[in-house]
């Protein structure tokens, strides 16, 4: 049986005692216990060890042997409960488990509300053996959920649900639990769950996010009246992604990146480089009128005002930042590799082996995300030693439009393309 299985058959409350005392004999010496225990515990995640750890109750405490049948000492006196409390223990590592990795799938992000998510069964905590009357019980939990519930160590099982939901099933989804390493895991998990990030935002910087929004809304009204039928490729829909630019531009510069270069296809280009690139708005209007801003930076003839680049020189936060949007062929994502390899450059030509004075942001559309090949082969060249960046913005606009592609199905494009694996796939989804 594989390990994940093992771990959802072994792992209910009926088990637990035994299995607690199984893991601390396998803490002791794991070649005591059969092999297959061995890959189990060996497997096991931090949540579901700490549950087992915690079962066994304090390490100083006599406490009975099921395995060797010793004669049962008294109850330890304060701490986890044994039986039944150790069970709602598991239980509920199990439930917020679950919740690290799908609570993503139960987020309400589509503020059109044409996709509703349907319920998922490992979020649902009858699986786990809580119906309707447990809720209201109180659970003992440990550290698990540390400091969603302010340092407490048990609570009401709804209580733990509402603060999970506050965090993965809200407008915003967090998928890493499949991170490659535990460092990257916990990275997320602490900022998740921890900063309290939705109050964070002040007073200053929510008047800044409102005008950069403004003016994003502002062009695109105004090219929508103005050049009426017009092909502009229109931002309408992902106006946050210019906040969120300066945002991510401001920050880096605060860490000493100099030159950011950035990729995208037409949608939101212009917007991009009046409100970003600070192109001249005479210039994009002169466009649209059919004139060329600069005809010699136009090589051929005929090319059109969305595939157009711009660069200039900013000061942020006092420091000086060359912001740059690369021209982008028709070809939807062919720049990935293009800006990847131009922040390589910029990297080698200040002799920066640290990797951190010039940035690339990578700007994708929903469908062309799933649908490109070359987005993958872009970050497959990120751990080549003559390729690398130091990493790259990678920001997908999802106007919930594909082109003739609906956005439910340029998802399953998407995990049937890089999760051949049927249950991962059901895992990605
Ligand atoms: C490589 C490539 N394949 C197909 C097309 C045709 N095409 C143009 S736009 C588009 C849909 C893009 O959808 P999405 O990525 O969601 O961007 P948006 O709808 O925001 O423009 C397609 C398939 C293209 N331009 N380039």
């Amino acid at each position: 049986m594989a390990v994940t299985d093992m771990l959802a058959t072994a792992l209910n409350g009926a088990n637990i005692a035994y299995l607690a005392d199984l893991y601390a004999q396998w803490a002791k010496d794991p070649k005591s216990v059969d092999p297959s225990f061995d890959i189990l515990f060996g497997s096991l995640g931090d949540d579901e060890a700490a549950v087992l750890q915690d079962a066994l109750g304090a390490s100083w405490a006599p406490r009975p042997s099921i395995i060797t049948g010793e004669e049962a000492p008294p109850p330890a006196k304060g701490g986890p409960a044994g039986g039944l409390a150790a069970q709602d223990s598991l239980a509920i590592a199990r439930l917020v488990r679950a919740y690290r990795d799908y609570g993503h799938l139960e987020a309400t992000l589509d503020p059109l509300g044409l996709k509703v998510p349907a319920p998922r069964v490992e979020l649902d905590p009858a699986t786990y053996g809580f119906g309707p009357k447990d809720l209201d019980r109180e659970v003992f939990f440990g550290s698990l959920i540390d400091p969603l519930l302010k340092g407490k160590t048990t609570g009401k099982v709804k209580d733990v649900i509402a603060v999970l939901r506050a965090v993965y099933c809200g407008s915003l989804g967090a998928e890493y639990m499949q991170a490659a390493t535990a460092e990257q895991r916990e990275w997320f998990r602490t900022r998740l769950e921890g900063d309290n990030w939705q109050a964070s935002v002040s007073v200053e910087e929510r008047k800044s996010i409102l005008r950069n929004l403004t003016e994003a809304e502002g062009f695109e009204a105004f090219c929508q009246k103005r050049y009426v039928g017009a092909k502009r490729f229109g931002l309408e829909g992902g106006e946050i992604s210019i906040p969120a630019l300066h945002a991510i531009i401001d920050q880096s510069a605060g860490q000493g990146v100099q030159s950011v270069a950035i990729g995208m296809a037409h949608r939101g280009r212009l917007n991009t480089l009046v409100n970003i690139v600070r192109k001249p708005y005479v210039a994009i209007f002169n466009e649209f009128a059919g004139g060329s801003f600069k005809p010699d930076n136009v090589d051929g003839s005929g090319d059109v005002k969305y595939h157009l680049g711009s660069s200039t020189d900013v000061e942020v936060g006092g420091k000086p930042v060359h912001i740059s949007l690369q021209p982008n062929p028709s070809h939807l994502e062919a720049v990935d590799p293009v800006v990847c390899g131009k922040v390589r450059a910029i990297q080698d030509d200040y002799g920066d082996t640290e990797r951190k004075t010039a940035m690339a942001i990578v700007i994708h559309g929903d469908a062309a995300f799933a649908g490109q090949g070359i987005v993958y082969e872009t970050f497959s060249m990120s751990k080549l030693p003559g390729y690398r960046t130091g990493g790259s913005i990678h920001m997908v606009v999802n106007n919930q439009v594909g082109f003739t592609t609906n956005p439910s199905l340029a998802i399953l494009v998407f995990t049937a393309r890089i999760l051949p694996n049927p249950s991962m796939r059901q895992f990605c989804m």
